[in-house]
């Protein structure tokens, strides 16, 4: 059966964002790729975190997890690797992957499990009304950081990429058909698939605006190889100018489930099994 974009729509749920926030478009960019894609509500999994973006699960209709603040890529692997045939999207703000996250991060990029793993990065803790996060630029002020930020901004895809994570890539939600486009991309992926979405905080960062965005930001054409490591990494790296598009893709590495050894001798997701009560006993056994 064919489905559309409001197979996907939650009726009875008021949408707590602020008008104008960019997660209205993240959302909608969402529904559509799914559709496109054929993915129904019960393929796939949402994982999210805590803050505004942490909130994506609520409105969809989808399976969903709602984990811990900066702990929901763990959840998200382990979904994948007990049932490898759903579609795994794990989704939340700059702040809580990258900073309360920072280390689950580092680690499920080196894990390399079959997620697709969407920062709604807004440059700003949008939740707990406008502290800078680790994205913020220097010298963004806030009621917090009153002289300006003095940190170094968080650079995530220069870290995925240094880390050769499977597949890096750079989207804006001011941009409906394109980020539909790239965001296609992401879920087809197999293998770890990082999307940093750009998506304005239209309340508490008056700098990084859709104006900023759409200013700062160009598109990479046919001419960029997306296996290249190191203009990937260059590109990453200029914080002047965004590249948007697929900047790296690494095709060496298998997704983690593919590599447990509870998949070597049988494909089939830990659900379609049968218990095996003796070696269930023995285990138990083994605790006394
Ligand atoms: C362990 C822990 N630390 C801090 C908080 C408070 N907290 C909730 S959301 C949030 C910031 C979220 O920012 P971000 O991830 O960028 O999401 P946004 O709201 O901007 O979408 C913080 C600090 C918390 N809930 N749990
Ligand atoms: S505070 Fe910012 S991130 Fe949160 S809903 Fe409002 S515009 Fe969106
Ligand atoms: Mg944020």
């Amino acid at each position: 059966m064919k489905i559309s974009s409001k197979d996907f729509d939650l009726d009875e749920v008021e949408i707590s964002w602020c008008p104008g926030c960019g997660n209205y478009n993240a959302l909608k960019v969402m529904k559509e790729a799914l559709t496109d894609l054929g993915i129904k509500p019960h393929e796939f999994v949402l994982v999210s975190g805590i803050g505004q973006a942490g909130k994506f699960p609520h409105f969809i209709k989808a399976q969903s997890f709602n984990g811990l603040h900066g702990r929901y890529l763990s959840a998200a692997l382990g979904i994948k690797a007990s049932n490898p045939e759903l579609t795994v999207i794990a989704v939340s703000g700059d702040g809580c992957t990258l900073s309360e996250g920072g280390n689950h991060f580092l680690h499920t990029i080196r894990y390399n499990p079959d997620i697709i793993n969407v920062i709604h990065n807004n440059q700003v803790y949008g939740l707990t009304k406008g502290q800078a996060s680790p994205t913020s630029q220097l010298g963004f002020k806030t009621k917090v950081q009153v002289f300006g930020v003095i940190n170094e901004p968080f650079n995530a895809l220069a870290v995925a990429i240094s880390l050769n994570a499977s597949f890096v890539a750079r989207a804006f939600v001011g941009d409906l058909d394109k980020t539909k486009e790239i965001l296609k991309q992401t879920i087809n992926h197999k293998g770890y698939a990082l999307i940093d979405l750009l998506c304005p905080c239209v309340t508490f960062n008056r700098v990084n605006t859709y104006q900023w965005y759409k200013e700062k930001s160009f598109y990479l054409d046919e001419a960029h190889d997306p296996f290249d490591q190191m203009k990937a990494m260059k590109l990453a790296l200029d914080t002047d100018k965004l590249a948007l598009g697929i900047l790296y893709k690494n095709p060496k590495r298998k997704p983690y489930h593919e590599n447990v050894q509870i998949y070597n001798d049988d494909k089939r997701a830990l659900y379609q099994r049968d218990l095996d009560k003796a070696k269930f006993n023995q285990l138990l056994e083994s605790f006394k």
